[in-house]
C-alpha cells in the first residue's frame, strides 16, 4: 500500500498539521477550551482526514509517534497562545487504544508537559468509549496514573460504545463528550431526547463535565443548555481552526 509507507515518512517530512475546534461554555458563549484534531497534509492528495489515515497508522504501529507529536505541538501551542495573552484555554488531544495502554505514554505525556513548561490540568485526553472496550483491565491501570499525573480524561463519542459504565467512576474521567448521532436528532427525535437527557443524568450524578458535539442549530444549543449541558461544540460556533484564526478569534479587541 502506497500510503502505508509514505505515512511512515510523514512525520518526519513534517506533514502533519493540526487544527483546533472551540468549545464554548453553553451558558455564555465564551470559548474555553480546544480540541486539537489531526490533518495530514498529502503532497499529491492534498488534506487526507483522520478517519483515512488514523486506522492505518494503528495498523502499521505509527500511532504513537503521531499522537506523541500532537501532544507536544497542542502544548507548544498553548505556551505560544499564553505568550500571545490569550485567555488561557483547555486543550484537549484525542489517543488511540494502543497509546493509552502503552507503557511510554505516561512518560511521553508527561515529557509533552514538562518540555512545554505546561501545567497538567490544562491537558485533556478524549478517549473513545469503543477504545475503553478494547483496552479492558489496562485501562485502569493508565487511568490512574493519568489522575496521579493531574491531567483529566474525556470519554469520547459517549453512547456508541457499548461498554460498561463501570469505568465512569474513575477518578481521571471528568468529563463525557455526548455523541453527535444523538444530537443531530434534536430537538424533534424523542429518542434522541431521552438518550441525550439520561446521558446529562448519568453525568450530573456522577458530577462529570458534559460536552455536547456536533451542534450545528441553534434549535440544538436551546434544547441542550435548558436540559442542562455545559459545553459544547460544532460547526454552530465554529469548525475546527489553523491557530491564527483561533487567535482572531480570541484576540482581546481593542
Ligand atoms: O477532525 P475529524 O472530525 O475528521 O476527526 C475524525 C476522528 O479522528 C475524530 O473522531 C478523532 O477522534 C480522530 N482524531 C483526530 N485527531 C486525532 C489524533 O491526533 N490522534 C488520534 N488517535 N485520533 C485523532
Ligand atoms: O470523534 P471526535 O469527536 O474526536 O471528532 C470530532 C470530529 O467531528 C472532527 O473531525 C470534526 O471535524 C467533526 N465535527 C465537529 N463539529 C461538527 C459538527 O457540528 N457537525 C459535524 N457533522 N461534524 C463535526
Ligand atoms: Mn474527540
Ligand atoms: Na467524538
Amino acid at each position: 500500500l502506497k500510503l502505508a509507507s509514505e505515512l511512515r515518512q510523514a512525520l518526519t517530512r513534517n506533514e502533519f498539521q493540526l487544527l483546533y475546534q472551540p468549545s464554548v461554555e453553553m451558558r455564555t458563549g465564551r470559548i474555553v477550551a480546544v480540541e486539537a484534531l489531526v490533518r495530514w497534509r498529502h503532497p499529491e492528495r492534498g488534506s487526507v482526514p483522520p478517519d483515512e489515515f488514523i486506522p492505518i497508522a494503528e495498523s502499521l504501529g505509527l500511532i504513537r509517534q503521531i499522537d506523541q507529536w500532537v501532544m507536544e505541538t497542542a502544548c507548544a501551542q498553548m505556551v505560544l497562545w499564553d505568550q500571545m495573552r490569550l485567555p488561557p484555554l483547555r486543550m484537549a488531544v484525542n489517543v488511540s487504544a494502543g497509546t493509552f495502554a502503552h507503557p511510554d505514554f505516561l512518560p511521553g505525556i508527561s515529557q509533552a508537559l514538562v518540555q512545554a513548561g505546561v501545567p497538567a490540568n490544562r491537558l485533556l485526553v478524549e478517549l473513545t468509549e469503543s477504545a475503553i472496550l478494547r483496552l479492558g483491565e489496562d485501562t485502569e491501570r493508565a487511568m490512574q496514573s493519568l489522575h496521579k499525573l493531574g491531567v483529566g480524561v474525556a470519554i469520547d463519542d459517549f453512547g456508541t460504545g457499548y461498554s460498561s459504565l463501570a469505568y465512569l467512576k474513575l477518578p481521571a474521567v471528568a468529563y463525557l463528550k455526548i455523541d453527535r448521532s444523538f444530537i443531530a436528532g434534536l430537538p424533534s427525535n424523542g429518542n434522541d431526547v431521552a438518550i441525550t437527557e439520561a446521558m446529562l443524568a448519568i453525568a450530573r450524578s456522577l458530577e462529570l463535565h458534559t460536552i455536547a458535539e456536533g451542534i450545528e442549530t441553534e434549535a440544538q444549543h436551546e434544547f441542550l443548555l435548558r436540559a442542562g449541558c455545559q459545553e459544547a461544540q460544532g460547526y454552530l460556533y465554529s469548525r475546527p481552526l489553523p491557530p491564527d484564526e483561533i487567535e482572531r478569534l480570541l484576540a482581546p479587541r481593542a
